[in-house]
């Protein structure tokens, strides 16, 4: 197995580090990769709004999830957890003993790979580990690399592969905090990163998580989730905004509702009751047994306690997932964009986005029978309110 190791203090994850780890990933045909962020000594860490060791790991494994590699992509807390001081060859030395069979690659940038032979025992390391680096811009191209190259592997018998990345971004992670502190630097960072740091508040950020722009929403619910659900997220916002604008209900504020409704999907189920009692929603027994039904309950907590949402917004996470009798225009157009988004691909999608532009509940009653067929046909319980929405409007819709 090919096996590459990218150590940094990822201070934050940013994009020159993804396009690094996803073009070395391929350009060596990488089975696994490692993420490692390094140690920094605790005085390091003091200045104000500064991320702790747990942050920075917490946004390597966003950074993780978020290069969208085949192969599985693991965060290491090891350098952070050692005492005292910290070198490469004590890592590598470390994996060695974990992966004896195996092709271990080093990815570094320039700066580093042109100081290699000042670092703590080179010798070790190249042994131990093949070296990868690669250019953050065209301008350190083969001139820069080659004479390098040839030295170490002179000196070292090092195995090393040279990479340039063109149309990298050309950024450094303290350029990237100086930006945050000044409200940029989002140009730099994945979303979802830039999520996490303005929902923390770190780098000087001090967002209003009650006050936040649609951008900056959409970027902190997206920290919540896994990056899988991030296209059906995307594509319920679109979905329920044009629906707003078809049906009359206030755009943004569908946006809103559709950017927080699964974000606590990932949440487990005593993260889910925990959340709910803290926000003091009451949850009947059906509820606190079945994890697909809590996300909606705990996400109306989050987005009215956290984020300011307003009722509507709320109520409209609040019945997502079942559904209720006499629902209002807001949590109709949620209920059934969650359904008819682009991104769901089963037969009756397509049925849906036709029947969302030209008659609102037909498409919610077929959203609920859609839901009734299926968890019946799972061998699971109906919630009495998924019955309660359908029986209602069976009785009370006009025909279109
Ligand atoms: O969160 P999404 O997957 O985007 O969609 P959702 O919030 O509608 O959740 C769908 C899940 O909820 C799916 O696994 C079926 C389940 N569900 C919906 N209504 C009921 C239900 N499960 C039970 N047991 N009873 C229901 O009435
Ligand atoms: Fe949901
Ligand atoms: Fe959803």
């Amino acid at each position: 197995m090919k096996i590459g190791i990218y150590g940094g203090t990822f201070n934050p994850p940013h994009l020159g580090h993804m396009a690094a780890a996803v073009s070395a990933a391929n350009v060596l045909s990488l089975d696994k990769l490692l993420l490692i962020p390094a140690g920094v000594p605790p005085h390091k860490t003091m200045a104000e709004g500064s991320a702790s060791n747990r942050q920075r790991l917490e946004m390597t494994g966003l950074m993780a999830d978020r290069l969208g590699l085949k192969i599985p992509v693991e965060v290491l807390s090891l350098e952070m957890d050692r005492e005292g001081k910290s070198y490469t060859s004590m890592t590598l030395r470390e994996l060695r003993a974990i992966y004896p069979e195996d092709e271990l690659w080093l990815l570094m940038g320039t700066d580093m790979f042109l100081t290699f032979h000042c670092w703590y025992e080179p010798e070790v390391i190249a042994r131990l580990a093949g070296l990868c680096a690669f250019g953050r811009t065209e301008k350190d191209g083969e001139a820069l690399f080659a004479p390098q190259r040839d030295y170490l592997s002179r000196k070292y018998g090092a195995r090393i592969v040279t990479l340039t990345l063109p149309n990298m971004v050309e950024a450094s992670s303290t350029q990237i905090r100086q930006a945050l502190a000044q409200g940029g630097g989002e140009d730099y960072l994945d979303p979802s990163i830039w999520g996490y740091i303005l929902s923390n508040r770190l780098y000087g950020t001090r967002a209003d998580l009650t006050q936040l722009s649609l951008s900056q929403l959409r970027a902190v619910g997206e920290s919540m989730v896994r990056a899988k659900r991030i296209a059906h997220i995307r594509g319920t916002e679109e979905t329920a905004a044009k629906m707003a604008r078809r049906w009359g209900a206030d755009e943004t504020e569908a946006r809103k509702a559709a950017i927080l409704h699964d974000c606590t999907k990932y949440f487990t189920l005593q993260e889910q009751l925990s959340t709910c009692q803290k926000y003091g929603i009451l949850l009947d027994d059906m509820e606190k047994t079945t994890l697909p039904l809590l996300h909606s309950k705990s996400a109306a907590g989050i987005a009215r306690a956290v984020f300011g949402m307003s009722d509507e917004v709320v109520s409209a996470i609040f019945w997502h997932t079942t559904g209720r009798a006499d629902m209002t225009l807001l949590e109709k157009i949620l209920y059934i964009a969650d359904y008819a988004e682009p991104t769901r691909k089963y037969s009756w999608a397509e049925q849906l986005r036709k029947l969302i532009e030209t008659d609102l509940d037909a498409a919610v009653l077929r959203g609920l029978e859609i839901t009734i067929e299926h968890t019946a046909g799972k061998g699971e319980p109906i919630h009495p309110r998924t019955l309660e929405a359908r029986n209602w409007l069976l009785a009370h819709r006009k025909e279109a």
